[in-house]
């Protein structure tokens, strides 16, 4: 077996890492916009980005061009709402309905986020964000604008990306690391995520039944630094709590007792209603966005670095694996072992929703010359093409990412592009487009429906 004819080979992009436009046509500010202006001194904020809000017809052609069919892209909450949840904003709705007709016209599928890091900060300033349950309204009212405005041109939608690194990290959920309260209000933001995105699914069903909407969560595969048990341990825990749990939620409607468990034991527990065990088991996915780069290796030490999970670890190299400029390692063939235990444990259809390769890069005579991304791309697929083999459900592929955009957290020269963006983290030049040479071998891999004779040849 192997891809089927309406296989969504597509691309992606966030609204603040590809829009730019910041503060133009009455957007509001956000999270992430403060958050990169905290993060990078240097130009490389959400202000310009790739400029995409004033290339828009000429990188919708440029995709038609790359023969993908589907496009993922996220709504900026502010751009429609630019207080959260007061007025809306006409400039914005204009936006993205030009940009929903454009793709329609192109034949490409649009896939949707919902909420891409970006969190309106008034939404800070009024409740605390997703701390309070006021957020939750003004979500699930934002998200019910979006079904009637674009539900009649989006067939899939994504509620929140990543909320599993969302609750980890308090710049991206705009609380104040010093807050003496921070463990707890993590926690709540987390749960009061769950509902909100749950609302999203229960409204969209709702009001679209013939789209189909799930969650994006970020699935690295952990492996344990050896096999002392203690390793081993380490590795399954945090995998559990980090990508599976949340899983078992979008899919089960449930809390995972293990969490439960968890957030008792640390004295954390949120806030809960009888009536959200309804709304858990009501809003459940249809189908799983899946965001897979690489494996990381992590075993218990004694320094404090690393993730905070209420143990002392640290990510460790991996002797038998390469690794990129930014230390994520290249790992293709853990990228079926990951679908197929996705698959097994929650039996819902699998989207990729990000995966790619970032470098460092520079023009030359007019090109650019990305060999890593073109190897990166071919053995990633070649492992979605063992997976689907092995009996996968996994109905597409949005590469992370269509054209240079900025870095969540690390500037513009990170460029995971297919389409180089002529600006770097100091200048803004004029953003230029340039097709780098994965466009073309990307172009051939969609025309062929997979690797197909590419396969062969190499
Ligand atoms: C995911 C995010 C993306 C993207 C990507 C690469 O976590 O959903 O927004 O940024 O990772 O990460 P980074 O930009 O930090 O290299």
């Amino acid at each position: 077996m192997s891809f089927s004819n309406e296989f969504l080979w597509g691309v992606a992009t966030s609204a603040f890492q590809y829009e730019g436009a910041y503060l133009e046509d009455g957007k509001g500010w956000t999270v992430a916009d403060e958050r990169c202006k905290k993060k990078n001194k240097i130009q490389a904020d959400s202000s310009v980005a790739s400029d995409g809000y004033h290339h828009l017809e000429e990188d919708v052609s440029l995709m038609k061009e790359l023969g993908i069919k589907s496009y993922r892209f996220s709504i900026s909450w502010a751009r429609l709402y630019p207080d959260g949840d007061g007025k809306l904003n006409e400039k914005g709705i204009e936006y993205y309905q030009k940009l929903l007709v454009l793709l329609n016209d192109n034949h490409i599928e649009p896939i949707v986020t919902l909420l891409h890091f970006d969190i309106p900060w008034k939404l800070i300033e009024k409740y605390e964000g997703f701390v309070s349950r006021k957020c939750i309204d003004a979500f699930e009212r934002y998200c019910r604008t979006c079904f009637k405005l674009f539900g009649n041109r989006v067939k899939y939608w994504l509620t929140i990306n990543e909320q599993n690194v969302m609750a980890m990290m308090h710049d991206m959920l705009g609380l104040n690391k010093e807050d003496p309260k921070l463990s707890e209000k993590l926690v709540q933001c987390n749960y009061n995520m769950y509902l909100a995105s749950a609302k999203a699914i229960i409204a969209c069903h709702e009001m679209c039944p013939q789209a189909l909407i799930g969650p994006c969560v970020s699935y690295p595969t952990l492996y344990a630094e050896t096999c002392h048990p203690d390793d081993v341990a380490l590795a399954y825990d945090m995998q559990d709590m980090m990508a599976f749990a949340p899983m078992e939620t979008y899919v089960y409607g449930i809390i995972s007792p293990l969490v439960m468990n968890k957030w008792r034991k640390e004295n954390t527990v949120p806030q809960m209603f009888k009536e959200d065990e309804q709304i858990l088991k009501s809003g459940t996915a249809d189908y799983l966005g899946v965001n897979w780069y690489c494996t990381q290796t992590v075993g218990i030490s004694n320094s404090k670095s690393g993730f905070n999970i209420g143990v002392e670890l640290d990510i460790k190299k991996n002797p038998y694996l390469e690794y990129g400029h930014w230390d994520w390692s290249y790992d293709p063939k853990a990228l079926k072992m990951a679908l197929k235990e996705c698959y097994a444990r929650f039996k819902k259809p699998i989207m990729i929703c990000e995966n790619g390769w970032s470098e460092l890069e520079t023009v030359e005579d007019g090109k650019v010359h990305d060999q890593k991304r073109i190897d990166y791309l071919h053995d990633h697929i070649k492992q979605m093409q063992n997976a689907i083999d092995e009996g996968v459900d996994l109905i597409g592929y949005q590469h992370w990412s269509f054209i240079d955009i900025l870095s969540s957290s690390q500037g513009f020269d990170k460029r995971y592009g297919l389409v180089f963006v002529d600006r770097d983290n100091f200048n803004i030049k004029n953003c230029q487009r340039i097709k780098k040479d994965s466009f073309y071998y990307y172009q051939s891999v969609i025309k062929n429906n997979g690797l197909g004779e590419i396969n062969e040849e190499r």
